[in-house]
């Protein structure tokens, strides 16, 4: 591992540091930036941190990574998909046929390239919209591709109650090949625990948008419920782990069995009932915010909001630190070969941007230990 002094973690510290007490005041969502207990120390602390790579800078809200043969495709938040390939960044223009909701949290969320990529020049995106101006939902859709820009094809599913916080909007293909779509209980929880309805929901369909014949409860998406605001989906062979928000710290992270209940809003943290599952990790009293996931060797990663850093959750001792901080936001991240691949989200409203922010990192795995 190397040993790198962290100027940008310096800067944050300056700039945050004279407003600690203002904790309690500036919260509003759990995403919401708090300051951590780094602003404490001096400006004299030494940061280590594994020696990491910028490959893209300049992005806008960056939410979701998805890689086709060293090619990556990140969606913004904003509405676009920029492509990044060999260190050369083209934000690209994604048409679809209703305008983005401007409501904090949303916009153009999920982004996966269909497994067939770049033969079907298809992906699939999860995006937030407003309806006559009034209503506002999340749908699910396929992007074709035309090679510079993306356009809103088939509609998969439409209308997921949407509201102002806890759209889920994570999109992952499964090693089953279907596609799983988390959703949050926008601001009702109550519809978590509700099997009719699409929210507070990890949801699975074919890649046509039909409902698969082996979905645990018949003729419906659903594949499990009583979650609150799940954004971050990954598998260790064939088993599913997602990431959650809790209501007030108490985030997250959980082994998906189908048709299991999570809890929310009946129990959480480690409060236990019958029927309902308990979370392998939590965050206790502190609020990570988690959103996207990936795996290695056995160790989950996750990108935390308001936490500023990439978690790892090793399952094997059950236990979570911190791997990288000092760098803001992080949204998502994304393993390949021997790096792990990451972005920033300081450029939400909610962080201290730099002038270059947001960015695409990377770091080796190796250098995680
Ligand atoms: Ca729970």
């Amino acid at each position: 591992m190397y040993k790198v002094y962290c100027i940008l973690l310096s800067l944050v510290l300056l700039m945050s540091g004279c407003s600690f007490f203002e904790k309690e005041e500036l919260q509003q969502d759990d995403e919401d930036i708090v300051l951590q207990p780094q602003v404490e120390q001096d400006d004299e602390a030494i940061v280590l941190q594994p020696e990491i790579e910028v490959i893209a800078e300049n992005l806008r809200v960056p939410w979701s990574i998805d890689m086709n043969k060293g090619v990556f495709y990140l969606s913004e938040r904003t509405g676009s998909i920029v492509k990044v390939e060999n260190g050369k960044t083209e934000r690209q223009q994604v048409s679809l046929k209703k305008p983005l909701a401007k409501a904090a949290e949303a916009g153009l969320l999920g982004f996966v390239l269909d497994p067939k990529f770049p033969n079907s020049q298809k992906a699939f995106a999860y995006y937030t919209y407003s309806d006559n101006g009034r209503d506002q939902f999340n749908r699910v859709v396929v992007l074709g591709y035309e090679g510079e820009r993306w356009t809103e094809g088939e509609i998969l599913l439409d209308r997921i109650p949407s509201a102002a916080y806890h759209h889920g909007g994570r999109l992952k293909i499964g090693p089953d090949g279907m596609l799983y779509i988390t959703t949050g209980d926008a601001t009702i929880p109550d519809t978590a625990q509700d099997l009719a309805t699409l929210n507070g929901k990890i949801l699975r369909m074919n890649l046509d948008g039909t409902i698969p014949d082996d979905n645990p409860f018949p003729n419906s998406y659903v594949y499990s419920y009583g979650h609150r605001n799940p954004q971050g989906l990954v598998w260790i062979g064939k088993t599913l782990y997602a990431s959650e928000h809790g209501q007030s710290a108490h985030d997250e992270v959980n082994q998906i069995k189908p048709a299991a209940n999570y809890g929310w809003p009946v129990i959480e943290g480690w409060e236990e009932k019958a029927g309902m599952e308990t979370p392998l990790f939590q965050s206790e009293e502190e609020t990570w915010a988690p959103s996207g996931m990936a795996a290695f060797d056995g160790k989950l990663y996750t990108a935390t909001l308001r936490g500023n850093a990439v978690r790892e959750f090793d399952l094997g001792k059950k236990a979570t630190s911190s791997v990288i901080d000092g760098l803001g936001r992080i949204r998502d991240l994304f393993i390949d070969g021997d790096y792990l691949y990451f972005v920033s989200n300081n450029t939400d409203g909610r962080g201290t941007p730099d002038e270059k922010d947001d960015k695409l990192y990377r770091v080796l795995l190796s250098n995680l230990k």
